[in-house]
């Protein structure tokens, strides 16, 4: 078990908020830093010695420096005694069917779908208008998501039948972002969704990572 010395660079993003969502569920106090992307605060000498690729989030534990919100939440979900109804597997079957989630969701709901749908749209001064491909990144994020429904059929408490994981974090963030952006959510992935968001840790982080709003979403 872990403790002390934690601080979360980033807040404001889906990204952001998995890494708050993780430390919430799990109780830890952290500090942070609220810069957001975009504002010239992931350009810093100081940011950039910590993530040469100028993305937030970023962990620091001690001297040990994290990117990527998947590596970041998967490192806090073993660096602790897990909480109860908490799920983090210890065998090598387990974790392959955690990773077959958290693959899916990181490559074909945000790299494939959700990314690009940012980037071709509201960064599209940056990345190039391209509506062609940002109308199949949203077909195929939907169609991924009928894809989940059809390996859980009917009502579902968490993605793997163990309790709630990491891959509910990405997943539920996931789809924060892609409703909207008005992309069609099955239903019984929506009341998934509503579900996870009344979670007190849930909420807390939304109110750390969103400081200004009200419990809706997002960005990146
Ligand atoms: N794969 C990374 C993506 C991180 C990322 O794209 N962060 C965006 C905000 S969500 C960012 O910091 N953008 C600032 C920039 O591109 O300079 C992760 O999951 O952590």
């Amino acid at each position: 078990m872990s403790n002390g010395d934690f601080t979360v660079w980033g807040i404001g993003t889906t990204r952001t908020m998995r890494v708050h969502w993780m430390l919430m569920e799990l109780g830890v106090n952290y500090a942070f830093h609220a810069i957001q992307p975009r504002t010239g605060e992931t350009m810093t000498d100081e940011f950039l010695r910590l993530n040469p690729k100028h993305k937030i989030p970023v962990l620091q534990h001690g001297s040990h420096v994290l990117t990527e919100s998947a590596a970041i939440i998967t490192y806090l979900s073993e660096a602790f005694e897990t909480p109860a109804g908490f799920y983090v597997p210890n065998d090598s079957l387990g974790r392959s069917r955690l990773n077959e989630w958290c693959s899916f969701i990181m490559m074909e709901l945000d790299a494939v779908s959700l990314y690009v749908i940012r980037r071709h749209g509201d960064l599209s001064d940056i990345y190039g208008e391209a509506p062609r491909a940002v109308a199949s990144a949203k077909e195929y994020f939907a169609d991924s998501a009928g894809a989940v429904m059809k390996k859980l059929p009917g009502r579902f408490g968490y993605l793997m039948p163990e309790g709630m994981s990491v891959a509910d974090i990405l997943m539920v963030t996931c789809l924060d972002y892609a409703g909207a952006r008005g992309i069609a959510i099955p239903h019984p992935l929506l009341e998934y969704q509503r579900r996870q968001i009344q979670r007190p840790g849930y909420r807390r982080a939304f109110e750390r990572n969103y400081p200004e709003r009200h419990l809706q979403t997002d960005q990146t």
